[in-house]
């Protein structure tokens, strides 16, 4: 499939997975939307891939928890014919590990808010643009940590289950389009992740890649741009990713 006539969007574009998807369609020649809450980040992050790659970025800054920010970019899109080909539902992060009769229940918030409440919110805004071309490739990010419950992680869980479920909702309710849904469910890719979930405590973080070879967001960046170069008629429902140095959501070999 050829890139160059493309239009990819993609929520949580400045940093991480998401960053490293605006990267590899930019260098194959797409055209980008990209979404973050840090408009400063995700403007330099805009620019510098328009001048590195000679494509054009549209970057729109809002907070995928807010409904009406939502729903006015997905009117701001229509009224500028800028239909997504692509659409990589990417935005969310985990926050804490604590069991759940001790867990912060404004984490659980901003968890549910943004991996769930957000998830929907944009792909409520961004599919009906998509079904105006009846084609196209959604890709959700999951985790492993919505096929696997592990110790300490409930309520992160909780809403990658969601997100497997509502993949799989996607591809019914899409049934009659040419539209196909994929959910991308990674275990451990080192990226800011481990230090967001543990408030930026670093050591903390790097123990959670300790003695393995992580994935990093490029890894998982080539795999969703391999699903999405297919052939318009194969349809990837859902691939369950891992370092090799992984077979489980609890299970590693660390050599380290
Ligand atoms: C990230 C992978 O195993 O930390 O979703 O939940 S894990």
């Amino acid at each position: 499939m050829d890139m160059k006539e493309k239009t990819v969007l993609i929520t949580g574009a400045s940093s991480g997975i998401g960053k490293a998807c605006a990267e590899i369609y930019a260098k194959n020649g797409a055209n980008l939307i990209l979404t973050a809450r840090q408009a400063e980040k995700l403007k330099s992050l805009a620019v510098s891939l328009e001048d590195k790659y000679k494509i054009k970025v549209y970057d729109c800054a809002f907070d995928v928890r807010d409904k009406k920010a939502a729903e006015d970019f997905g009117k701001d899109l229509e009224a500028s014919s800028r239909i997504p080909d692509i659409f990589i539902n990417n935005a969310g992060l985990a926050k804490g590990q604590e069991p759940l009769y001790e867990g912060n229940t404004d984490d659980w918030d901003v968890m549910i808010d943004t991996n769930v409440k957000g998830f929907l919110y944009s792909a409520r805004a961004v599919i009906p643009l998509m079904m105006k071309k009846n084609k196209g490739s959604i890709i959700n990010l999951g985790s492993i940590a919505g096929r696997q419950v592990y110790p300490g992680g409930n309520v992160y869980n909780a809403t990658k289950f969601a997100v497997n479920a509502l993949s799989q909702a996607m591809n019914l309710d899409l049934v009659n389009t040419g539209i196909r849904v994929c959910a991308i469910e990674p275990g451990a890719v080192e990226t800011e992740f481990s230090y967001v979930r543990f408030a930026g405590d670093e050591e903390r973080a790097k123990n959670v890649y300790k003695g393995i070879k992580p994935l990093t967001g490029e890894d998982i960046a080539e795999i969703i741009y391999f699903v999405t170069a297919l052939p318009e008629h194969i349809n990837i429902q859902s691939l369950l990713v891992t370092p090799t140095a992984q077979r489980s959501a609890t299970l590693f070999n660390r050599r380290g």
